[in-house]
Order: structure tokens, then C-alpha cells, then sequence
């Protein structure tokens, strides 16, 4: 049985690879931090088929202690800080961890006796690209193996050290070292502060609070009005203000991004580390999309066709330097790993949707929960509504869902 041990196994893509190996009837071993809450949410369904071992990839020794202890075949490096915003604001931090992380599991290999028994899997990124990118003759923008490098932020610059460490130790000391230079991968389990999430998680947290207010009120449809950055509730018969939501507060629309399922993407790493060879790879769809044509798709599954209300831009989620064009070439990938994506971009948007209305609803189920205004406030919309009667409601057309305007 071939063991695997996977530094950043609570992540998202963490938890798919940790399924997928299993599937292919691997022994796992996942690295967790100590922290004083739960982290285990995504892997908390394969628990009791894998092994956790608590571990810090910035504490050298214990790195070099974990991969003594567990002997693995192969090595996955996942953890980072991964949030290119918050490395602007933390810097150090990204530095120590995003760099030095794999430092540390790289330097515990090379001293390693089974050194040139391990085969290791560094989670490289698009962003090392930066502001660079290649033209095909049509003037069509791409990145692949050969773009230079030019990095827009510290978790980019860490990224781009730790890169080249692997590319030293493969080349240098003869260690089967790849790296995954992965596009950007979403999924269901993506964190909720990245942008894909952060529009699909407020998309079904609307959808949830509209039903749970419907249900509350006894309604059947509602009117919206629009302030600066709420949407508010009106009763569609006797015009009552009932609530309001907060509206979704984003940063730059216009930066596009090659964006792919993460189930796909892990698969590439495995096949990385399959090969005799070590080397790097492009993994990307080939397809670049801006946020507003991921806005476009996302809204279109709840049947919104223009979300330029619900949305506010907001200065705070513009970051000091930006990458505006990542379109990834994967025909390395494809040709020699035989690797292709399966999940399209509108499939990844849906699913993303999907499961976030059906989390947000069940979540909502609660009437109490749903208001975000005060219980006294909405005791006084209540008896409104009543004393206008529920008869005059009653009579209000089959609710679809929220009319604008
Ligand atoms: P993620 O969800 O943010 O997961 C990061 C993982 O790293 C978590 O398990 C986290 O543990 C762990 N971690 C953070 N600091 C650590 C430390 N000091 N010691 C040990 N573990 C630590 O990221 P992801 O989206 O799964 O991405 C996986 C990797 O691929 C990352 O290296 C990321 O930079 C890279 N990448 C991602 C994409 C993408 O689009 N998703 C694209 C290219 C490259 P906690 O749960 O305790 O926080
Ligand atoms: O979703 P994002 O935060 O992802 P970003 O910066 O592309 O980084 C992700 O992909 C990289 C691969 O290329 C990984 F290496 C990295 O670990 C991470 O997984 O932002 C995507 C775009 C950016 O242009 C950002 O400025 O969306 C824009 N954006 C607009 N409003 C926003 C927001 N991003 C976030 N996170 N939050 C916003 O409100």
C-alpha cells in the first residue's frame, strides 16, 4: 500500500486529493495545525480513514520528525497563507509559511536515508505570473511553462521563491521534486473569502433569507427597493417595508481568470508524481472569464439577470497591485500527463450555487433566524401585515422570485 502525506489536508484541495488517494486505496496522513477551533470540516466525512498528525510547516524539526515518523511514498506540499489580499497586510507571515514552509519539507527530504524514495508535489501558482503573460499570432493572451515570471504580490513572491527551491533541489540534489503550477481552482469547499465563494455563499444566503421572510410573513411575493447597500423587503400588497439584506461588497470586476474545479485539479497533481520524471506543469482550462461574467453565471442560476443591484463595489477589496489576465496553455499537461479538465467553467459556477442555496436554506430554516432587523421592528411589521389581513395577502399571484423594481 502506497502511503501519502499531505501537508494542508483541512484546505481545499487538501480534501480532494485526501479522497481521491484513498480511492486509489493510499494510506493518508494530513498535517493539521493546532488551533482552538475545529478546521477538520472538509475531511470530517473520511476522518476514520486517514491519519492526523499535528504539525506546523514553519517548526522545521517537526516537519523533519513527521516525514521520519510516517515514511511516506509520496510528499504533498498544499499549506500556505493563500489569500493574496491578506498577504499585503501580512507579508512576514506569508514569507515564514508560503516559503519557508516548503524550505523546511524540502530540506527534511534532502537528510532524509529515503531521500530518492519519496517523490514530492509543490502547489505552485498562476500568480507567478503576475502581469506577464505570451500572445499567440492572434494576439490572444496566455501563460504557460516558458512565460517569465513577474509577481504582483508577497504571496506571489513567496510562491516564486519556494518555486525555484523545488526546481534547485530537483536539478541540484536529484530529488523527484514537481511543481504544479495550478490556474485557479474553486469548488464547494473553496474558502469563503475568495471571490468565487464569497458572490456564491451571498447568493445563497439572498436566496435563503428571501424564503425564510416569505415563510415568516405568509407571502407570496415581495417588491425590492435599492438604497446604497441594502436591498430592502417591501410586502407587494401593502408596500410595508418587512426587511433588507445587505448588498454583496466587492472589489475589481475586470480582472479575468482561468478558473477550473478543484476535483479536476488535484488529479494532476497525482499524475505529476506518477511520471519518472519530475517537472513542472501548466494545469489550467485555457478559458479566461472576469469576475462579472462569473457574476453573470452565478446570478443566472437563481434566474437574476442583472445583478448590478445587488452588487456595491468597495475600495477595500481593491488590492495595491493587481493581476488582471491569467489564461493558462496546458498543452505540456496534456500532452505528456494526458490530463484535461472535466467540470466547465458555467458547471463550476452552478454547483457552487447549488450548494450554497441548499446549505443557506436548511441553515434558514429557523424563522427566527432570518431577520436582520430588530425582533421588535419586525413584531411591528408583523402585526401590520395581520391588521391588513391575511385574507388580502392570501390573494397575492404565486411567488416566483424577488421582482425588482
Ligand atoms: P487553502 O484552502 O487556503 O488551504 C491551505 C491549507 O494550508 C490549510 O489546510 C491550512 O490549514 C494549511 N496551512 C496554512 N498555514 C499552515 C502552516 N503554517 N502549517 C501547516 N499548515 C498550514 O488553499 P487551497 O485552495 O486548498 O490551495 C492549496 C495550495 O495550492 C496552497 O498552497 C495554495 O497557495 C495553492 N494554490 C491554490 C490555487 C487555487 O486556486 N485554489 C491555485 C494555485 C495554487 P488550516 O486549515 O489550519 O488553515
Ligand atoms: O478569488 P481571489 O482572491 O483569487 P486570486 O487572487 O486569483 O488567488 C487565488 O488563485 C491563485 C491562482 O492564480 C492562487 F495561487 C491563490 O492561492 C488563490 O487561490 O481573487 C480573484 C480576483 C482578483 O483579481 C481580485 O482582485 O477577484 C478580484 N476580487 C474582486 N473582488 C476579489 C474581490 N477577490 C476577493 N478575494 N474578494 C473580493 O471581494
Amino acid at each position: 500500500m502506497k502511503k501519502a502525506l499531505i501537508f494542508g489536508i483541512t484546505g481545499q484541495d487538501g480534501s480532494y486529493l485526501a479522497e481521491m488517494l484513498l480511492e486509489k486505496g493510499y494510506e493518508v496522513t494530513g498535517v493539521t495545525r493546532r488551533v482552538s477551533v475545529n478546521t477538520t470540516e472538509r475531511i470530517s466525512h473520511i476522518l476514520h480513514k486517514i491519519n492526523i498528525v499535528e504539525g506546523d510547516i514553519t517548526d522545521g524539526f517537526n516537519v523533519m520528525r513527521i516525514i521520519e515518523d510516517f515514511k511516506p511514498d509520496e510528499v504533498y506540499s498544499l499549506a500556505a497563507q493563500s489569500h493574496v489580499g491578506t498577504s499585503f497586510s501580512q507579508p512576514n507571515l506569508t514569507w515564514d509559511v508560503t516559503a519557508g514552509g516548503v524550505l523546511n519539507i524540502l530540506e527534511a527530504i534532502r537528510h532524509s536515508d529515503r531521500c530518492f524514495d519519496m517523490r514530492f508535489y509543490q502547489a505552485s501558482t498562476s500568480e507567478l505570473f503576475g502581469k506577464n503573460y505570451d500572445e499567440t499570432e492572434n494576439g490572444e493572451k496566455f501563460q504557460n511553462e516558458k512565460t517569465q515570471f513577474m509577481p504582483q504580490s508577497p504571496y506571489a513572491v513567496a510562491k516564486m521563491a519556494a518555486h525555484n527551491m523545488v526546481r534547485i533541489y530537483r536539478e541540484g540534489y536529484g530529488m523527484h521534486a514537481s511543481s504544479g503550477i495550478l490556474f485557479n481552482h474553486e469548488s464547494e469547499r473553496r474558502g469563503e473569502d475568495f471571490v468565487t465563494r464569497k458572490i456564491t455563499k451571498w447568493i445563497g444566503g439572498f436566496i435563503g433569507f428571501k424564503e425564510a421572510l416569505r415563510r415568516e410573513y405568509n407571502l407570496k411575493i415581495f417588491k425590492t427597493e435599492f438604497s446604497e447597500d441594502k436591498i430592502v423587503f417591501k410586502c407587494g400588497v401593502t408596500n410595508q417595508v418587512l426587511s433588507s439584506y445587505p448588498k454583496l461588497r466587492l472589489g475589481n470586476l475586470d480582472a479575468s481568470r482561468d478558473w477550473g474545479h478543484a476535483k479536476d485539479y488535484v488529479r494532476a497533481m497525482w499524475m505529476m508524481l506518477q511520471r519518472t520524471d519530475p517537472d513542472d506543469y501548466v494545469i489550467a482550462t485555457g478559458e479566461a472569464h472576469t469576475i462579472r461574467e462569473f457574476l453573470d453565471a452565478a446570478f443566472c442560476k437563481i434566474d437574476i439577470l442583472d445583478w448590478s443591484h445587488c452588487v456595491v463595489i468597495d475600495p477595500e477589496f481593491y488590492r495595491p497591485a493587481e493581476v488582471e489576465y491569467l489564461r493558462g496553455d496546458r498543452t505540456k499537461a496534456t500532452d505528456i500527463l494526458g490530463w484535461e479538465p472535466e467540470i466547465s467553467f458555467k458547471e463550476l459556477a452552478f454547483r457552487m450555487v447549488d450548494h450554497d442555496v441548499k446549505t443557506q436554506r436548511l441553515q434558514r430554516s429557523n424563522l427566527q433566524k432570518i431577520s436582520t432587523n430588530s425582533s421588535k421592528t419586525r413584531q411591528v411589521h408583523m402585526s401590520d401585515v395581520q391588521e391588513k389581513g391575511k385574507e388580502s395577502l392570501a390573494q397575492c399571484p404565486p411567488y416566483n422570485e424577488v421582482e425588482f423594481g
